[in-house]
């Protein structure tokens, strides 16, 4: 199946800690998007956030994918404070896709497609530079970014390049 990741850090070493995602599925990645620097979405009191997005070929089922951005997270030593609060690495799986179709899931662990990533430019900015036609809640990502506010679109600012 493949599957479209959304990782996030704003706290410690937040290159290397995106650096070691990007390590861990080097043999699944199919396409990945450069780094950006994105103003805190949700909880606004918090330092930026780098966000990159990532598509990975995987041979798995979802909630094994889970798992793995699960002990990805906690070899950062992520701590769970606040909902939508400061980590160390978050791994977020936007979507999931098997053979043409999208796999949707109301499972409270997992749910498919992500539930907010239609509205969040951090996801949406970097997704728009790999995968424009991609189609995400019947919008084109690039149409969902179109949506986006334009302060929102523009506090999101590609810090390296992929
Ligand atoms: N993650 C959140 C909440 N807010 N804001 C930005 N910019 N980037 C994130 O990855 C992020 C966020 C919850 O997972
Ligand atoms: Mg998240
Ligand atoms: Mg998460």
């Amino acid at each position: 199946m493949r599957a479209v990741l959304s990782i996030g850090s704003n706290m410690d070493d937040r290159y290397t800690l995106l650096q070691g995602v990007l390590e861990e599925f080097k043999d699944e990645t199919v396409a990945v998007s450069s780094i950006y620097a994105t103003p805190p979405w949700g909880v606004e009191d918090q330092d930026e956030f780098l966000n990159a997005i990532l598509v990975v070929d995987v041979d798995c089922t979802p909630i094994e994918l889970l798992r793995r951005g699960q002990k990805l997270e906690n070899d950062a030593d992520r701590v769970r404070t606040r909902k939508w609060g400061p980590r160390t690495l978050d791994v977020d799986i936007v979507q999931v896709r098997d053979g043409g179709h999208e796999l949707l899931s109301d499972d409270p662990e997992l749910t498919l497609p992500h539930p907010w990533a239609w509205q969040r430019a951090f996801v949406l900015i970097p997704w728009l530079e790999i995968e424009p036609e991609a189609v995400l809640h019947g919008s084109t990502v690039a149409a969902l970014v179109e949506n986006l506010d334009p302060t929102d679109i523009e506090g999101v600012t590609k810090v390296r390049e992929s």
